[in-house]
């Protein structure tokens, strides 16, 4: 008998040792059968008491602890989205009038994507960048969630308006992360005005002075060509594959249009200025000279192919200033 009570014991504390390195804390020690949901849900637990406490990141630990345990779990998705949120820094209820505030007034900077006048640029750069961040979890989290990958307390309708709050949010900030680096800062980022030019029309201000930085060579001013070209493809176009930015965050809205009485955004206003965003964006793609880019054609409808001079002028007197150019 002493011979055989030796290993298993030892059997036993190696098993306790197995189960305790992949996660004790979930107080469910014997869970090998649906352990992924039953530790999901303490962590939830847990994480929902430190929302209550304002310990926002700790929160954001605690429910990405818990989208580590149950990656399907729409409950760890919403609420790791919402401490994100928190865990920034910022107002909801002022990120959601700057989403909407201004986006119609003719000659008022697009809001968001523009600088913050009281902030000094480090300043501002560092809040966007923070936003921008965000964003991105927020949407990583939130769109499993919309295309019913998910099971739990939430499903697509619950999320979809801050699906495409967070989704406009992140898209219009991708515009300033010019060089793909997850952090917003000019230079090495290049900086372009986009401003309401008119009932249906915004306009892009600056282009030349943006992707033509003085001293920059011809090949740095390609580079930046190109990178403007992605930016509106990935804004305006998409593929088959990806969606566009206006595309996604048009059908979340649409999605949330069911729900979205009681909202405190209007929703038919953003998803206007969306689409008008993204239509007006195109008119700007450059011709670079690339067999099948997108700068090819008449970019802006007008009747005329590549007609402007990539110059800060309105070479043709219609209001825009640098649409539908070819470079070099
Ligand atoms: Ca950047
Ligand atoms: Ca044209
Ligand atoms: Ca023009
Ligand atoms: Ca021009």
């Amino acid at each position: 008998m002493k011979r055989k009570s030796l290993p298993q014991w030892i059997g036993l504390l190696m098993l306790t040792a197995v189960i305790c390195a992949s996660g004790c804390k979930g107080g469910n020690i014997f869970g090998l059968r649906g352990a992924a949901d039953d530790n999901a849900g303490d962590l939830i637990l847990d994480g929902e008491e430190l929302l209550r406490d304002a310990k926002f990141a700790e929160a954001v630990t605690k429910f990405n602890e818990a989208k580590v345990a149950n990656p399907n779990s729409s409950d760890a998705r919403y609420f790791h989205a919402k401490a994100t949120l928190l865990a920034a820094g910022f107002s909801v209820t002022q990120l959601l009038r700057d989403v909407t505030s201004e986006t119609q007034t003719v000659g008022a900077n697009l809001p968001l994507y523009s600088p913050d006048a009281s902030l000094s640029q480090a300043a501002d750069e560092a809040r966007k960048t923070l936003l921008y961040r965000a964003a991105i979890d927020i949407v990583d989290d939130l769109d499993p969630i919309s295309k019913g990958q998910t099971s739990g307390s939430f499903d697509s309708t619950d999320v979809a308006l801050d699906l495409a709050i967070a989704t406009y949010i992140k898209g219009i900030l991708l515009l300033r992360d010019t060089n793909n680096d997850l952090e917003i800062k000019v230079p090495p980022d290049f900086f372009f005005d986009i401003s309401r030019i008119g009932s249906g029309d915004f306009g892009f201000g600056n282009l030349s002075g943006a992707l033509f930085p003085s001293g920059a060579t011809v090949a740095e001013k390609q580079a930046n060509v190109d990178n403007f070209n992605r930016l509106i493809h990935d804004l305006a176009v998409g593929d088959s594959e990806n969606p566009s930015i206006v595309d996604r965050v048009i059908t979340n809205l649409l999605q949330a249009g069911l729900i979205s009485d009681e909202s405190s955004i209007n929703v038919t206003e953003l998803k206007d200025a969306v689409e008008e965003l993204g239509n007006s964006a195109t008119f700007y793609f450059i011709n670079n000279g690339v067999a099948g880019n997108d700068g090819i054609g008449d970019n802006d409808n007008d009747g005329r192919t590549d007609e402007e001079h990539l110059n800060g002028i309105d070479d043709d007197n219609d209001g825009l200033i640098d649409e539908d150019t070819i470079f070099p």
